[in-house]
């Protein structure tokens, strides 16, 4: 039985069917009640199909119409922004997919459940692949009756992290391979020569810093 039945079963059901059973199938197709030929039961029948006309289908609602991931983003580093994906709708809601025309954004979870009411967070990660700004779309594949296809807007720019020519250690005018030597056998002293950020240690996050740097030449 097809749904567009069912409607016009929702309407005025018929009196005289022609087999023994009658079966109510929801939105999904899932059997709902299964009535026998006899008036009582018809109209039993006919209550539970109105029952199921009157659950609105689901609805998707987006946290964001547009996801901005900053003019800053250091080129080499990832970002990652959280969609929420809203049912407001009755039923639950399917997303079979959730995709980008950009190729440096990644997206784990790309179908989800999401019941009737509730939400569910999608993380978007941007991994960036060269310099300069960005804009693209991001869509959502779900079977909200009214919004099959929905679009996000992305956008942002990847910029050269400033150099720290601190980091290079011997001075040979490239951040390279001796810097690195020379910063692994001060790690976890003072040295203050070694401790970009100036905490007092030479650590992890001098580190990240050093790594920023890696590859460039000193000016
Ligand atoms: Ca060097
Ligand atoms: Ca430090």
């Amino acid at each position: 039985m097809t749904f567009p039945l069912l409607l016009q079963a929702g309407r005025a059901f018929p009196r005289t069917l022609g087999v023994d059973h009658t079966l109510v199938v929801d939105r999904k197709g899932i059997i709902r009640h299964i009535g026998i030929r006899r008036p009582a039961s018809i109209t039993a029948t006919a209550v539970r199909i109105r029952e199921l006309l009157s659950v609105p289908p689901p609805a998707i609602r987006l946290s964001n119409a547009s996801l901005d991931f900053g003019e800053d983003m250091p080129a080499g580093l990832s970002r990652t922004l959280t969609l929420v994906v809203y049912n407001t709708g009755g039923e639950s809601l399917t997303v079979s997919n959730i995709q980008s025309d950009l190729e440096e954004i990644d997206i784990i979870t790309t179908e989800l459940s999401v019941a009737a009411g509730d939400s569910a967070k999608v993380a978007i990660t941007f991994i960036p692949a060269e310099t300069g700004p960005f804009s693209g779309t991001i869509e959502i594949i779900s079977d909200d009756p009214e919004n099959r296809s929905i679009t996000v807007a992305v956008s942002g720019a990847v910029i050269n992290v400033p150099l720290n020519p601190r980091a290079d250690f011997d001075n040979d005018g490239e951040i390279g391979f001796s810097d690195f030597v020379a910063f692994a056998q001060a790690f976890s002293t003072d040295n203050p020569i070694f401790d970009l950020d100036g905490s007092g240690t030479v650590d992890f996050a001098d580190f990240l810093e050093f790594a920023k740097n890696f590859g460039k030449g000193v000016p």
